[in-house]
């Protein structure tokens, strides 16, 4: 299914009077406080995120899986979901493979019908986290960092060929993710089971090609639930600072535990110019995956408001990959990742309305009632016109939600591919 640009411009018709109302109060307002909005809706249309293959279908829990139907069972479909995202966001310019699960059969085709639906290929990521068909070793103890040279190799071996599918596609950079740890106390050796991991980590590196970058994420726990090798930014700063300048730390949202500071993770990380990538999600107790922006908003405006300094201060940071990074169990998956885009783009316009020069003029004078008061105000304004905007400017809907619920967009995916067509992934 392909939206007609006539569908999309049919509806904003009905909503545009509504809308320029609303836009204009607000760029009145904002450019009255000094403001420029323009660059404010020109960095919004630009900011575009990466929508993994995997989150095009409903995942599940180790309790059951329930599908949403009409889910994408080839990667084919997958573009396809992630082209209908782009068309009413205007903010889904990319998606992210996850191989095994998503190799191209026909890379001429796949490439051909990602260009025609303004989809660029981002970050590739491997899996050494599942035993894959016909595999000769397995990583129940681990890949990288495995005790067995035999596994080690079969997992370095992975990621060089996912560099390699990656390279056909027009990826630029390779995102590893480790569930490598231990269960029980006294399982692995802390020590070895690090080096370990860094010499494969060096070894894939080592054919990294000179255009890419190499993403280390780390999480605190699970699978394992004892210890994780790559547990925290420290450890993941540290073993892509023995890589070399082409590997960057990766921080996902989801893999903190409660109440971590993010936001000072990610100044950290970009004043040292090593944060190379960002997944989105949102939680309440561990890697949730919930919607982003669905339980702690501000949080997510106070990590964007570092990220935006870091963009505008840090020139020794490379650009950012985004990635929505988010396996829901309940709402229609692209119902989700339409709030999700939402709930990122106005977190990072409440963050571009941040007066940094204010804010550095309080912290100087440690005027702490004035620094909160000028990040709370930015975050209190309503910056959903700023959004539909940014999307009617680059001719997304104004609306996309209401617009694909209007489509009956799940009822033809449904029509198109039956009730129970599966996605792989989680
Ligand atoms: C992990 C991690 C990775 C993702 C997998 C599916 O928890 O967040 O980024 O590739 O899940
Ligand atoms: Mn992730
Ligand atoms: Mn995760």
């Amino acid at each position: 299914m392909k939206l007609q640009e006539s569908q999309i411009s049919d509806f904003n018709k009905k909503g545009s009077e509504e809308h320029q109302n609303q836009f204009d109060f607000l760029a009145n307002t904002l450019d009255k406080s000094g403001v420029n909005t323009k660059n404010v809706i020109n960095a919004l249309a630009k900011f575009q995120v990466a929508i993994p293959s995997w989150a095009l279908g409903a995942g599940g829990t180790r309790f059951g899986r329930f599908s949403f139907y009409g889910e994408p069972s080839n990667l084919t479909q997958k573009l396809d979901d992630v082209g209908l995202l782009h068309s009413l966001t205007q903010t889904a310019g990319a998606v992210s493979l996850h191989i095994p699960w998503d190799i191209p059969e026909d890379y001429n085709a796949i490439k051909e019908q990602a260009n025609s639906l303004n989809l660029k290929f981002d970050a590739v990521n491997s899996n050494t986290f599942q035993d894959q068909k016909n595999a000769k070793e397995s990583y129940k103890y681990g890949s990288l960092s495995n005790t067995s040279q035999a596994v080690r190799e079969q997992a370095i071996a992975h990621n060089q060929e996912v560099i390699k599918i990656g390279e056909k596609l027009g990826s630029k950079s390779l995102t590893v993710w480790l569930a490598d740890g231990s269960n029980f106390p006294g399982q692995n050796n802390f020590q070895t089971a690090l080096s370990n991991t860094e010499n494969s980590l060096k070894a894939i590196y080592k054919t990294l090609p000179d255009d890419w970058k190499l993403f280390i994420e780390y999480k605190p726990y699970e699978p394992n639930f004892y210890s994780t090798v790559i547990q925290d930014w420290g450890t993941s700063f540290m073993l892509a600072n023995a890589c070399g300048d082409k590997a960057y730390t990766l921080v996902d949202l989801g893999h903190h535990l409660p109440n971590t500071n993010i936001e000072q993770i990610v100044s950290t990380l970009m004043l040292k110019g090593k944060l190379g990538g960002f997944h989105f999600n949102d939680s309440k107790y561990g890697d949730d995956d919930v919607t982003v922006g669905s339980i702690k908003p501000y949080a997510l405006f106070l990590i964007f408001n570092e990220l935006v300094y870091g963009m505008q201060n840090n020139p020794q940071n490379p650009d950012l990959s985004w990635m929505i990074d988010a396996s829901h169990n309940i709402k229609d998956p692209l119902e989700d990742l339409i709030q999700s885009l939402e709930a990122i783009q106005e977190a990072y316009a409440k963050a571009l309305l941040v007066d940094q020069n204010l804010l550095k003029e309080a912290q100087s004078a440690n005027d702490v009632v004035a620094c909160q008061e000028i990040l709370q105000k930015a975050y209190r304004t309503d910056v959903r016109p700023l959004l539909a905007q940014a999307r009617l400017q680059s001719g997304g809907a104004l609306n996309p939600l209401a617009l694909y619920r209007e489509l009956q967009i799940r009822a033809t995916l449904i029509q198109e591919r039956g009730k129970h067509s599966m996605a792989s992934g989680l």
